[in-house]
């Protein structure tokens, strides 16, 4: 299943304790203090890892803590460290601080570790407090607390292009034709319920990657449909491919509810570079395509994926597009 949302709480480790000790040896009647200190708690450290693909893990185990340091002991002996917690999550999350919403991390390459929650430090043991008049001092610290927050994850795919388009647009039809990715497809609204992302190959040595998302309604930012949450996978692409079936009643009123719904989603989204694909070229036309009063400066292109037509003048202007920004 695919998640891309989790709430989960993280506990580092706390300090332990420093030590309260004096030496006692047969021949050293006043031993000077010999506590030491508590060993540092461990770290909540997280780790992009291009295995996995989802958050779905995160509905299972939502609390996540790193052992506690050990105390000081006697003798001079520092506590160990508490172990690290590393916890591994898919390239393309997004974690926030749920309270102050700040953000923490952005994993965007495997194998990319940071420290989320950072463990306390031990504290210090008797012997660290010796000083010129206080030659036995009695006194010692408590090992720090941990970090500990609450913490919510979003995995927002990393793609070059969006597809994005109303429920039935071709959105996945096209995948399938320009990628090896086999998302499902069929004749009825909201056929494609997570994202799937496909690599394209383009000019025998180059590629990028294209995501097909579920399809937008009208009134989708108003949890109609599918809702659009899912957009959040388009965020962070290059540029919007928003399809549009000509075969429609009405194609420029779902161009202009497509953008509405694109706009009322974020204005980063809104301004996102398009480039306007009109799908079904092989069908029979009900309605004009939208003039370029409509569709402004960008640029528009009319392919079929049954017959394959414009497929290659598509991937060519994507190309192009992806080249310039
Ligand atoms: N004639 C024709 N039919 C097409 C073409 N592209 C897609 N279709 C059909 O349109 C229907 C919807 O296609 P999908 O690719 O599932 O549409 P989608 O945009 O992914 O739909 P959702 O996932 O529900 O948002 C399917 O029955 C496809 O066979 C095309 O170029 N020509
Ligand atoms: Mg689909």
């Amino acid at each position: 299943m695919f998640i891309d949302y989790a709430k989960i709480h993280i506990k580092a480790g706390d300090g332990g304790a420093g030590c309260m000790a004096f030496r006692r040896e047969k021949f050293v009647p006043k031993g000077g203090p010999s506590g030491g200190d508590g060993g540092k708690g461990g770290d909540v450290i997280v780790e992009a890892d291009q295995h996995m693909h989802t958050l779905l893990d995160f509905q299972y185990q939502r609390i996540f803590r790193a052992q506690r340091g050990e105390h000081g002991q006697g003798s001079n002996k520092t506590g160990k460290n508490g172990q690290d917690v590393l916890i591994r999550m898919p390239i393309g999350t997004v974690i926030k601080d749920e309270l102050s919403s700040e953000l923490l991390v952005d994993l965007t390459r495997h194998g990319q570790r940071v420290v989320v929650a950072s463990g306390g430090r031990g504290g210090r043991g008797n012997a660290r407090f010796v000083s010129a008049t206080n030659q036995a001092p009695r006194n010692w610290e408590q090992g720090f607390p941990g970090e500990e927050r609450d913490v919510i994850l979003e995995l927002k795919l990393i793609a070059d292009v969006g597809l994005v388009g109303l429920p039935n647009a071709g959105k996945s039809t096209l995948l399938s034709c320009i990628s090896a990715a086999k998302p499902k497809i069929a004749d009825y609204p909201f056929t494609t319920l997570s994202p799937v992302l496909g690599i394209v190959r383009f000019n025998d040595s180059q590629s990028f990657v294209v995501a097909d998302i579920p399809g937008v309604i009208e009134g989708a930012h108003l949890g109609k449909g599918l809702g659009h949450q899912f957009l959040r996978h388009i965020e962070r692409t290059k540029i919007l491919a928003l399809l549009l079936d000509s075969s429609s009643e009405n194609i420029e009123q779902d161009y202009k509810i497509l953008s509405a719904e694109l706009e009322s989603y974020s204005p980063e989204m809104a301004k996102k570079r398009r480039i306007v694909v009109y799908t079904k070229k092989d069908l029979p036309r009900q309605s004009e395509l939208p003039t370029s009063k409509v569709i402004g400066k960008h640029d528009a292109v009319e392919i079929s994926a049954v017959t394959g037509e414009n497929l290659d003048i598509l991937l060519t202007k994507i190309w192009k597009l992806l080249q310039n920004i």
